[in-house]
C-alpha cells in the first residue's frame, strides 16, 4: 500500500501509526501539498485535495476515517462502535478547526481576531478539548485503539504547531504521558 501524504500531517500520521500497529506495509509517498508539484499529484490521486489518500493496487481511498476502515477490514478487525465514531468525530472536528487556523496564519490572517468565523473555531477547539479531557478521565481512551491513535496525533500536532496546548488539561496531559513512549508514535514523530 502507498500513502500519499506529508510526514507532518496528523491525519497521515494516524494511518501510518495504525499500519505499524497492525504490522501492515504502507509506504509514505511524501509530498508538499501546497507546492505546484504537490498539487498536481494531489489532483491526480485525490480530487478532495487533502492528504492522506491510500493507493492499494487499483483501489484508491480518500479520507483518513475511510482509510482506517479499509485497513481494519484488511486486518480482519471489527469496525468502530457508535461511541468510537463519536470520539473520532470530536477529534476530527477539533483537528479540522486547527488546520483552518494554521492555513489562516500562513495566509497572514489573525486567528485571534474578534470575528464570527475565528470565534467559532476557537470555541469549538476549546469545548472539544474539555470534552476529550473528560472522556480520557472516564476511561474512553484506556485502550490503544484507533480513536486513541487519532487523539494522540491531534494533541501532539497542535502542540508541535504551537496552536493549542494539552498541558492545561489533566486528563489529556496524563494521556500524552502514557502513550508518548509507544514505538509507533516515536516512529512517526513529525519533528523527525
Ligand atoms: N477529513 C480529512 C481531513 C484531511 C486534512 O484536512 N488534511 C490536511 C493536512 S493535515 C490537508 O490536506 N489540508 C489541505 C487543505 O485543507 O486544503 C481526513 O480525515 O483525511
Amino acid at each position: 500500500m502507498q500513502l500519499l501524504g506529508s510526514s507532518t500531517s496528523p491525519y497521515v500520521r494516524r494511518i501510518r501509526a495504525l499500519c505499524l500497529q497492525y504490522g501492515l506495509e504502507c509506504q509514505l509517498d511524501s509530498i508538499d501539498i501546497f507546492s505546484p508539484e504537490g498539487r498536481e499529484q494531489l489532483k491526480e490521486k485525490n480530487p478532495v485535495l487533502k492528504v492522506p489518500a491510500l493507493i492499494d493496487d487499483e483501489q484508491t481511498i480518500y479520507d483518513s476515517r475511510v482509510i482506517a476502515r479499509y485497513i481494519m477490514n484488511k486486518a480482519g478487525t471489527r469496525a468502530f462502535s457508535w461511541s468510537q465514531e463519536n470520539l473520532l468525530t470530536l477529534v476530527d472536528a477539533a483537528n479540522d478547526s486547527l488546520v483552518t487556523q494554521l492555513i489562516s496564519i500562513r495566509s497572514g490572517i489573525d486567528i485571534n481576531a474578534d470575528n464570527m468565523f475565528y470565534g467559532i473555531q476557537r470555541e469549538r477547539i476549546a469545548d472539544i478539548y474539555q470534552v476529550l479531557d473528560q472522556e480520557v478521565l472516564n476511561g474512553a481512551f484506556d485502550h490503544s485503539h484507533y480513536p486513541t491513535i487519532c487523539l494522540y496525533c491531534l494533541l501532539d500536532w497542535a502542540e508541535f504547531r504551537e496552536l493549542k496546548t494539552y498541558r492545561d488539561y489533566p486528563g489529556l496531559s496524563a494521556f500524552v504521558a502514557k502513550y508518548q513512549s509507544s514505538q509507533f508514535f516515536i516512529d512517526t514523530d513529525p519533528r523527525n
